[in-house]
């Protein structure tokens, strides 16, 4: 998301005064794969235990992302160059840790981290995901002196003078950081760590309803959402494209799932989805290929 206001060194994100739109893209419905209790991923940026999930309708690649902001880079939906920056993402949730969890997987032609400010995250490669738990329309979120209701949640990494995580509207709660029950991340590369790469994502979130702005009470006082299959909620899953060193606001692109200007409102609709019979398939096969690979060891004497 580009900075709409700078008030001394401190971003005014501006959310627009754009008419209403209710979901975007128009009619559309993304899907959160369910995962059984014995295949959930673990938040670590190795995305193997990804690879059961179906592809329809829960992988989102380049044919469903769009570069709608006329400030950085108009560009049709599904027209990313995938030598500049090729995006993976899918959404899971599991029903009995009642979590959200996120996997981006993230070519890039130059992965750029070298911003100036650390808090200027949007000047370096970002992934940038809000989650808005209680579905509710934009003009409806995070209203002054109500509880917190859309959430963002925003990565820059590898970390820059320690900083990574840049969690909105509220980031000094510490219970509401990575590494707690409510927020877990992790991530790791393949290639050049400032060059071609290939950047892997992993986060897993508590949706949370209503988060209460007195910081004493926060924690007991925040509503959560109970995750059911049918569930909907709003979302935006967006990624940042800096390739130039240095400079300010220099993006080369920022494709997200929704159509919006400005980006990150969470307008899209995501269905949690029901057990997949796909994915318990495809769980029970690696179950036997791992055992037989086991069984293959024991028997040529190897061990490991
Ligand atoms: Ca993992
Ligand atoms: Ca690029
Ligand atoms: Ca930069
Ligand atoms: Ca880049
Ligand atoms: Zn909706």
């Amino acid at each position: 998301m580009k900075c709409s206001i700078m008030v001394g060194a401190v971003c005014i994100f501006l959310l627009g005064t754009t008419a209403v739109r209710a979901h975007s893209p128009e009619g559309e419905l993304f899907f959160a794969v369910q995962f059984p209790d014995n295949a959930i991923p673990v938040m670590d940026g190795d995305i193997s235990e990804w690879d059961i999930v179906p592809e329809s309708p829960y992988h989102l690649r380049n044919d469903r992302l769009s570069a709608p902001d006329p400030s950085i880079l108009t560009a049709p939906r599904g027209s990313a160059d995938p030598s500049d920056l090729n995006l993976h993402h899918v959404v899971g949730w599991n029903n009995s840790q009642n979590k959200l969890y996120f996997m981006s997987e993230v070519f890039d032609n130059i992965h750029n981290i070298d911003r100036e400010d650390v808090a200027r995250f949007w000047d370096d490669d970002a992934l940038e995901i809000e989650v808005n738990p209680s579905a509710v329309a934009a003009g409806e979120k995070n209203l002054e002196g109500q509880p917190v209701n859309q959430f963002s949640y925003k990565w820059s990494v590898p970390p820059l003078e320690g900083q990574y995580q840049y969690i909105e509207p509220i980031s000094t709660y510490t219970w509401f950081q990575d590494g707690t029950e409510f927020i877990d991340f992790g991530w790791a590369f393949d290639g050049e760590m400032f060059g071609e790469s290939t950047y892997y994502y992993e986060m897993a979130i508590t949706p949370i309803l209503a988060l209460s702005r007195d910081e004493a009470s926060s924690k007991e006082g925040s509503e959560i959402l109970d995750l059911e299959e049918g569930t909907t909620i709003h979302f935006s899953v967006n990624f940042g494209d800096i390739d130039e060193t240095g400079g300010e606001d220099n993006y080369n692109s920022f494709w997200g799932v929704s159509t919006d200007v400005p980006c990150c409102n969470a307008t899209s609709d995501l269905v949690m989805a029901e057990l997949d019979p796909l994915l318990l398939e495809a769980l029970a096969t690696r179950v036997t290929a791992v055992e037989e690979v086991s069984w293959g060891r024991i028997k040529a004497g190897t061990t490991r």
